[in-house]
């Protein structure tokens, strides 16, 4: 028999001690963790109901979509814009802001999110995830633009994530410790199961894409090259390597064992006038607020990502995160990087 913390729980608890708060965000937040609900539900049945394969048609970003990147979309839509907690929307999938419809209330919050991030995983049933961050809407805006959205990370009211992989699971934080929740597809319910998550600081295993390597830059080289020199090499260790092209997937794993995940920048992307792969609003920042609140980092190489001021909805970042002293590592290489051209 059931008797674990369901999720509506957890929050309905966690705003209690709070005041001030109105119950707003927890709606909000019951909004969201339903999509998902839903989502996972598509996710399960794949081929069955025919929402597997591409949709012929391509994003802002310029990639290819696939189905279930178009349907989850408007799960997330549907489910989020009706209640009256927002007062607007931004999504990967969506050029623009979207804007709540005239016929319901307006919130006080935004929300940004990737609905099926690692969909080029789906037709291949390997785990994919939908990643989301809560901003608050500036006072006195209405109908927020795109400007609007343009807060740094470390403005995120709550940040988390759905892993649809052998079991689906939220990951959530509201800026105190993280909590992760498991589907109970028997009663349709996430249960805490995995409460105060924290990332051992200590790793032996790093994930990147490899074959990228001849694109990226000196400190990310070397750190790679370093860590594959394993006993040999100046770590004296050796290290495991895991690369699911899941950001999601990659994040818990790290959440889990430990570990460092990086999309670093390189010279196609530079070519192509892009600060990096992953996205600064709905899948660096979100994903940052997570690991950190474990414990953990998040940065560039140049600067934490949290405290990026953002100059687009789809700008794009260079992505290292995860196990503090990995993190760092890194970002240290770049200082002496720095150091080193500026002699
Ligand atoms: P997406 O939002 O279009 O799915 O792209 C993001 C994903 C991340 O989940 C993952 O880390 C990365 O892209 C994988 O990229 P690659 O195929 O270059 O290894
Ligand atoms: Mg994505």
């Amino acid at each position: 028999m059931h008797n674990g913390t369901t999720i509506t729980q957890f929050l309905i608890e966690e705003q209690r001690r709070l005041p001030a708060a109105t119950g707003d965000f927890t709606s909000l937040l019951n909004d969201i963790v339903t999509a998902c609900k839903v989502i996972s539900n598509a996710v399960n049945h794949g081929a069955l109901i025919g929402v597997l394969g591409s949709a012929e048609t391509e994003n802002v970003q310029g990639e290819t979509q696939k189905k279930l990147d178009i349907i989850t979309n408007e799960v997330f839509i549907k489910s989020n814009e009706w209640a009256g907690h927002l007062a607007g929307m931004a999504s990967e999938e969506m050029e623009d802001v979207y804007a709540i419809p005239a016929e319901y209330p307006r919130g006080k919050y935004l929300l940004v999110f990737d609905p099926l991030d690692g969909s080029s995983n789906i037709d291949v049933n390997v785990s994919v995830g939908t990643i989301f961050s809560i901003l608050r809407c500036p006072e006195d805006v209405e109908n927020p633009t795109a400007e609007d959205f343009l807060q740094p990370g470390t403005e995120q009211v709550c940040a988390g994530y759905a892993l649809y992989g052998p079991s689906t699971m939220m990951v959530l934080t509201t800026g105190n410790g993280v909590n992760g929740f498991t589907l109970d597809q028997n009663i349709g319910e996430f249960v805490l199961t995995h409460p105060d998550m924290t990332i051992p600081q200590a790793t032996q295993e790093f994930a990147v894409n490899t074959s990228n390597t001849r694109f990226w830059e000196a400190p990310v080289k070397r750190y790679i090259d370093e860590c594959m020199a394993g006993s040999e090499g100046p770590r004296g260790k050796d290290f495991n390597m895991r690369w699911i092209a899941s950001m999601v997937a990659e994040v818990h794993r790290i959440l889990m064992r430990g570990g460092v995940f990086l999309y670093p920048l390189d010279t196609r992307m530079l070519a192509r006038g892009l600060g990096g792969k992953l996205r600064l609003l709905y899948e660096a920042n979100p994903m940052s607020f997570i690991i950190e609140q474990a414990g953990g980092a998040g940065h560039t190489g140049r600067q934490r990502i949290l405290d990026i001021a953002p100059d687009g909805l789809h700008q794009r970042v260079p992505v290292i995160l995860g196990s503090k002293e990995e993190v760092e590592r890194v970002a240290e290489y770049y200082r002496e990087m720095e150091n080193d051209t500026a002699a």
